[in-house]
């Protein structure tokens, strides 16, 4: 009887957290948590994976969390501390919840690292003295439309019968950078610049893609091929849907993504879609090198850099396994 009045004191201590996250040699266990806007994306997925992978490396325990609001984010927070987690890295479901999500991270004494997207301030500024890793968005974007028209060249299309369909999110800077960075690329390479057309999404995902083309096309009935960019992925389906839905061939089409996770659906189909290429990120730096950056900080107190500028790969149906392969996919 005495056993088991212990056994349900020591569960409801437990589940109070207190005397959380012990080790048997009395040392704190760490625990991180990661938090991420969409976790219904592949992207997202993926940088749990390999985050995961870090977490069974070194032994601490990792608590993925899917925060899609800014009311989630914060209470996750809150949820973390009391599990006794010392720090977390978040792909913040809005930037400009920066400031509230430091303030309450201090509250609670953990550390925070951004990843994909980067803080802002009341001010309208980059959160610079946050850690940060990201994509160098304009390089990307930049290596995305220059796919776009060495593509289109080979295919021999003229410029004036071509348009580009962008599908744009500009309210993130990361997004609104690669998609120009995209469009300057082709306009650099000659691409006339009243055939850019823009296609603001309402949300980063397929359907948001699907409808921001869907308008754009409306519009534009003189135009017989289309390129597509987007701020990743999930974008340039969309617009591949929608134009698939208005009986575009596949021929007529060339869409290149960034992201190189969703766009594998699109490699394995047996016939080759409007997706033509995608920007391949390196989901493992993402994923994995943001986790161990956060364990080391804690462990060890080695503060991660600033900020890290990651690089992308140029991948078709051709050679996206081999660099998935590259990249420990
Ligand atoms: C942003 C996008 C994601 C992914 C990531 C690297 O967060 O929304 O799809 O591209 O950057």
């Amino acid at each position: 009887m005495k056993h088991a009045i212990l056994t349900v004191i020591v569960a409801a201590l437990a589940l109070t957290g207190c005397g959380k996250s012990s080790s048997p040699s009395g040392e704190k266990q760490i625990v991180i948590g990661f938090l991420v806007k969409q976790p219904e994306e592949k992207w997202f997925q993926l940088e749990w994976q390999f985050a995961q992978q870090c977490a069974d490396k070194n032994g601490f325990k990792l608590v993925k969390i899917g925060a899609t609001d800014g009311e989630k984010v914060l209470a996750a927070i809150d949820n973390l501390s009391a599990q006794g987690a010392q720090g977390f890295i978040i792909c913040t479901p809005d930037v400009r919840l920066g400031p509230a999500i430091v303030a309450k991270a201090k509250n609670n004494n953990m550390k925070v690292l951004a990843v994909d997207d980067q803080f802002v301030g009341t001010d309208g500024k980059y959160m610079t003295d946050v850690r940060y890793l990201g994509i160098s968005a304009r390089n990307i974007g930049k290596q995305m439309g220059q796919l776009l028209d060495e593509e289109m060249k080979k295919r021999g299309w003229k410029a004036d019968e071509t348009g580009l369909c962008a599908v744009t999110f500009d309210e993130l800077d990361t997004a609104r950078d690669r998609t120009e960075g995209g469009i300057d690329a082709l306009l650099v390479a000659g691409f006339p610049k009243e055939k850019v057309f823009r296609a603001p999404q309402k949300t980063t995902d397929i359907p948001g893609a699907f409808d921001a083309a869907n308008v754009l096309l409306t519009q534009h009935p003189e135009i017989k091929r289309w390129l597509i960019c987007g701020v990743n992925d999930t974008g340039v389906m969309g617009a591949v849907r929608a134009m698939e839905g208005r009986a575009f061939a596949v021929e007529n089409m060339i869409g290149v993504g960034i992201g190189g996770v969703d766009s594998r659906v699109e490699f394995g189909k047996e016939k080759p879609t409007g997706f033509y290429g995608s920007i391949m990120l390196t989901s493992k730096r993402h994923g994995y090198d943001t986790t161990e950056l956060m364990y080391k900080w804690i462990k060890d107190g080695v503060e991660p850099p600033p900020a890290t500028f990651t690089t992308g790969i140029v991948t078709t149906r051709e050679n996206y396994q081999a660099a998935m392969k590259e990249q420990g996919l």
